[in-house]
């Protein structure tokens, strides 16, 4: 079957063209880092094209933008949609594609009569990816609720706190809290996403469904030693927090190669101070992360690294401090899944069971309301660098994957 819905490939393609026009144009590739100019653009310009295909739309407390299609019978609500926000010099598909997508629905449900039970609720997630701060799906964490204020007092490199970056772009973090959703009266959120690796293509498969959502064990860890002149102060004399560092970075590595299968362990940035070629480092911040769906070895490489950054210091009378900030890894829905795993096969489009090594707003919604996820494949596997893509044709199978998903979703009489 064709299913009921014919979404178009030519609005597809504008709405994600009319998004990636609005890009940091000093960053090479795509760049609409939340906070900042694109990224508030990028989120006004979803809260204008929702209210065209005539959502009832608003950006709530948090920065999300929310639009409602409201249902024939209304008081239970189907969710959809994914983020706007980019890493930087990043693509035009990661998030882009579940918001555009959502919309698309909207239109050719409208196009083809089909009026739901339910409320559909489209939200573009504010900030999903980790920010300058350090921390990700904040939209997503304020709106089920597990947003830590105690977020609000971190600093960026120029001193500047969290709080203050987000009242600047509009976003009052005295009432962030606010937007906490009615998660009850919500009986499925499924999200369309591309596969950001590259399994679907190898196995020529359209559609993946998503069995679980890596978890992730993010760091800071802190190393101070003594600032020395370089040319002067012997190698046994050193207290050299750059090397405590390097032997750090090289230990997430070792750790993650001897994981479970899908273990993954990066160092995403060090810096020193002073950053000078004739000066011994004084301080070295570096940060990273580790992630698996395997919860338990999540735990013990915080505990290996912990040690090795330890021990890397000691040595050279260094000191360190470690912060983590751990996220759990989420099973989605067993039977919102398989009403996808339905729709998908009365489409005739081909599918494949994964789970996924990238993080979503959907582990986070998965805590509070059925959640399901649907993958589209990335060309050569690419993701977070601007050779991103996927195909149209495959971007329409999701959307028309989506389409029927929530239709079997609002037939589900609660
Ligand atoms: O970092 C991630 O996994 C995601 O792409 N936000
Ligand atoms: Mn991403
Ligand atoms: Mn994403």
């Amino acid at each position: 079957m064709d299913g009921v819905i014919a979404p178009s490939a030519d609005r597809v393609r504008e709405d994600l063209a009319a998004l990636a026009r609005l890009t940091d144009s000093a960053q090479p590739g795509w760049t609409r880092t939340a906070l900042s100019e694109p990224d508030v653009a990028g989120r006004e310009s979803v809260l204008a094209r929702m209210r065209e295909v005539g959502l009832d739309a608003r950006i709530d407390p948090a920065g999300n933008v929310i639009g409602v299609r409201r249902g024939a019978r209304g008081g239970r609500m189907l969710m959809t949609g994914s983020h706007t926000d980019t890493v930087p010099s990043g693509g035009r598909f990661d998030g882009m594609v579940g918001v555009v997508g959502a919309l698309e629905v909207v239109r050719a449900f409208d196009e083809a009569g089909i009026r739901l039970d339910h409320d559909l609720v489209v939200v573009d997630f504010f900030g999903e990816e980790p920010n300058r701060f350090g921390l990700s799906c904040v939209g997503s964490r304020a709106l089920t609720g597990v947003f830590d204020t105690a977020m609000l007092d971190v600093l960026d490199e120029e001193g500047r706190s969290f709080g203050d970056a987000l009242a600047a772009v509009g976003i009052d973090p005295a009432t962030m809290m606010a937007s906490t959703w009615p998660w009850d009266r919500v009986d499925a959120f499924i999200e369309l996403h591309i596969e950001q690796g590259p399994m679907l293509e190898h196995a020529g498969t359209s559609i993946g469904l998503v069995s679980s959502i890596t978890g992730i064990s993010r760091f800071r860890a802190l190393f101070g030693g003594r600032r020395d002149h370089a040319g002067t102060t012997g190698m046994d004399r050193r207290a050299d927090a750059g090397c405590a560092a390097a032997g750090t970075v090289l230990a997430v590595e070792r750790i993650a190669r001897s994981g479970p299968d899908g273990a993954k362990g990066t160092t995403g940035g060090v810096t020193f101070t002073p950053a000078a070629v004739n000066v011994v480092t004084e301080a070295a911040e570096m940060r990273g992360e580790f992630r698996s769906i395997d919860d338990e070895w999540l735990r013990t490489a915080e505990e290996t690294l912990a040690s090795c950054a330890a021990e890397e210091s000691a040595g050279r009378g260094v000191t360190v401090e470690m912060e983590w900030l751990p996220q759990a890894p989420r099973r989605l829905d067993g039977s919102v899944t398989e009403m996808c795993r339905r729709a998908v096969d009365d489409l005739g489009l081909s599918r494949a069971e994964l789970f996924s090594g990238a993080e979503h707003d959907a582990a986070f919604i998965a805590a509070r309301s059925p959640t399901a996820m649907l993958f589209v494949p990335s060309v050569g596997g690419r993701s977070h660098c601007p050779e991103e893509w996927t195909e149209l044709d495959d971007v329409i199978d999701g959307i028309r994957a989506l389409a029927e998903s929530l239709r079997r979703a609002d037939a589900v009489r609660r």
